[in-house]
């Protein structure tokens, strides 16, 4: 028994790269509860999010941070930035994650975010599903050996949960052995409130047109719950007036479904009845007002 405790390791992994390359859906099949939203745009995650594994001989704190981007500025992308960059000091190991079809001049953006002399990178080659895994992998990872000295290299797939244990396995080398930080029953630092906050912007983002989800907010205006359920006030917080429109769409049929899905995920997180009601606002560059993004949470 003492020797499994001597044993244990426990520790901070921050995971970065890109925008979209699979880092949220990597760390929510890691942990196996959701975490962090995702979504086929890019710019889906915009807060450092703690999402902690605890298993038998060790305990993973995953830090999921915004995609890495260089191509536009505003006030909330230079924030999302700097969240990258800080989540990597003091962390035991850095999951940097790429797509198998190869490497491109924004993840080279993102190598460049990390000490030359980093003992502790691992790289991940994730969405292996959608390539021919033979022919492609062997020479992906030669090619990555050349451009910086990882620790290892492992090609994944976050969502058909292949290789996950081995990258696991490479990543406890990595943490310090000492107890747990965590209860064993704590899976992430968030509040439900701020997962809920999150789940309906993530329903926003998947369900609206391709310009319209970055000048898209959540704000959560009142929340009430007992035993029996809960009961959510929620802000979708736009841009410009035009937006308004399309959010709630034909008849209130987009909003609906905005929120007839959001609602669905925030009841399976509390596991009971939710009543969820979502009006829209406009505030015209909310992103990139600091007093607004400060009242929204972004650090
Ligand atoms: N085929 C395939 N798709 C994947 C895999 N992992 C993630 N995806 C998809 O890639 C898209 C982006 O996933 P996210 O997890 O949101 O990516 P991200 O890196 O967190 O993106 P940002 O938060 O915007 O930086 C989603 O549509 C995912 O379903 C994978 O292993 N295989
Ligand atoms: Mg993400």
């Amino acid at each position: 028994m003492t020797e499994k405790i001597e044993d244990f390791r426990s520790g901070y992994v921050a995971v970065i790269g890109r925008p979209n390359v699979g880092k949220s859906t990597l760390i929510n099949a890691l942990v196996g509860e959701k975490v962090s939203i995702t979504s086929k745009k890019p710019q889906t995650t915009r807060d450092r999010i703690m999402g902690v594994l605890t298993t038998e001989d060790a305990q993973y704190i995953f830090v999921d941070t915004p995609g890495f981007q260089t191509k536009h500025s505003s006030e909330l992308l230079d924030r999302m930035n700097k969240s990258v960059k800080s989540s990597l000091s003091d962390v035991d190991a850095v999951v940097m994650v790429i797509e198998s079809t190869g490497w491109r001049p924004e993840d080279e953006e993102v190598l460049k975010l990390l000490p030359h002399d980093a003992k502790n990178v691992i790289l991940a080659i994730n969405k292996t599903d959608e390539v021919k895994e033979s022919e492609v992998i062997l020479p992906l990872i030669q090619e990555s050996m050349k451009k910086f000295a990882f620790a290892d290299v492992v090609p994944v797939s976050a969502e058909k949960n292949h290789q996950l244990d081995v990258l696991l396995q490479v990543i406890r080398k990595f943490l310090p052995e000492g107890d747990k930080l965590f209860e064993d029953d704590i899976y992430t630092d968030k509040s439900p409130r701020f997962l809920a906050a999150e789940i309906i912007r993530e329903k926003a983002f998947r369900l609206l047109g391709d310009e319209l989800p970055y000048g898209v907010a959540v704000m959560i205006d009142k929340w009430e719950e007992n035993d029996q359920g809960a009961r959510i006030f929620a802000t979708l917080i736009v841009n410009r007036e035009s937006h308004k429109g399309i959010v709630i769409g034909e008849k209130g049929s987009k909003l609906r479904e905005i929120s007839r899905l959001a609602r669905e995920d925030i009841s399976a997180m509390l596991g009971k009845k939710v009543y969820l009601e979502v009006w829209v606002r406009v505030r015209k560059g909310w992103g990139d007002d600091a007093a607004v993004l400060k009242s929204l949470g972004y650090e």
